[in-house]
């Protein structure tokens, strides 16, 4: 049966090879089977620019590349951590890059997918540096700055987010319901399937008297974790991390 699948914050990274395992076997079993795969941001842990050499990223660009050889489709919208992956890794590892919020028409359904940050709008704090990182002249400049300095840039913005977060209250670094209604009134869709908060759910809703569903993938830490959508369904699915052959 066609299915189309959808995965996000996998957060791969040199250090958690676990990780990045039952990433490359999910490519190499599930992800063949779809006809689609769209990767909802956080693919990498932190992206510092397209021309960093971390060997990483080749082996994660040959395995999604692969996936044409099986006429599997990819698409990438932009995570917080990942913002800054540009056309040439895209180019590499044949993705298509889609806008931050953007409405699929699947098996009869209008289904919109993002990566889902931008919901979070009691998170002042991370709006205005969201905000302030999304400005081209500031990427700009980051992107030419040398290699090390971008890293050492990075590890501080990452250890600056951890410290912010551990004295954030539990319910400010989820999505705000204001912000979920209005986005899914604005693009007239009964489903919004999102990653970001590391909340894996089905949470379903009322909008203007119909039913409708909001689905959030999983982080990929403990276990993997994915949404899979054919004409039966939405189905929100976590299976352990095995290892390609
Ligand atoms: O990522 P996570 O889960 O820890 O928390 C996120 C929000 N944090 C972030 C920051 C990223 O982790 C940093 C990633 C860096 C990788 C790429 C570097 C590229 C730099 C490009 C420069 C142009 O997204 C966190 C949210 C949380 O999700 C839940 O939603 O709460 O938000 C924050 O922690 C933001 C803090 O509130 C403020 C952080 C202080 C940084 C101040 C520096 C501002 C200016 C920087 C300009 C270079
Ligand atoms: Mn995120």
């Amino acid at each position: 049966m066609p299915r189309t699948l959808f995965v996000a914050d996998i957060h791969l990274c040199q250090q958690e090879p676990t990780i990045t395992a039952g990433f490359l076997h999910f490519l190499q079993r599930e992800a063949r089977q779809a006809e689609a795969l769209y990767i909802l941001g956080d693919l990498f842990d932190a992206w510092i620019g397209d021309d960093d050499p971390d060997p990483l990223h080749t082996d994660i660009a040959n395995a999604l590349r692969q996936l044409q050889q099986y006429q599997v489709a990819v698409y990438f919208i932009h995570g917080n951590r990942d913002f800054l992956l540009g056309h040439r890794f895209a180019q590499a590892s044949g993705m298509t890059l889609l806008p931050q919020e953007q409405v699929l028409e699947l098996y009869g359904k209008r289904i919109l997918i993002m990566h889902g940050d931008t919901l979070c709008t009691d998170d002042p704090g991370y709006q205005r540096f969201r905000r302030r990182v999304h400005q081209r002249w500031l990427q700009k400049l980051f992107l030419a700055l040398p290699l090390l300095v971008r890293q050492r840039i990075a590890a501080r913005l990452r250890s600056d987010s951890q410290n912010a977060n551990h004295h954030k209250p539990d319910h400010i670094m989820d999505v705000n319901a204001g912000a979920v209604l209005e986005t899914m009134r604005r693009h007239q869709v009964q489903w919004l399937i999102h990653g970001h908060t590391h909340r894996p759910a089905v949470h379903p809703l009322h909008i203007d008297g119909e039913d409708a569903e909001r689905v959030v993938l999983g982080a990929w830490h403990q276990q993997g974790s994915m949404i899979q959508v054919d004409e039966h369904g939405v189905t929100l699915v976590t299976f352990p991390f095995l290892t390609p052959q």
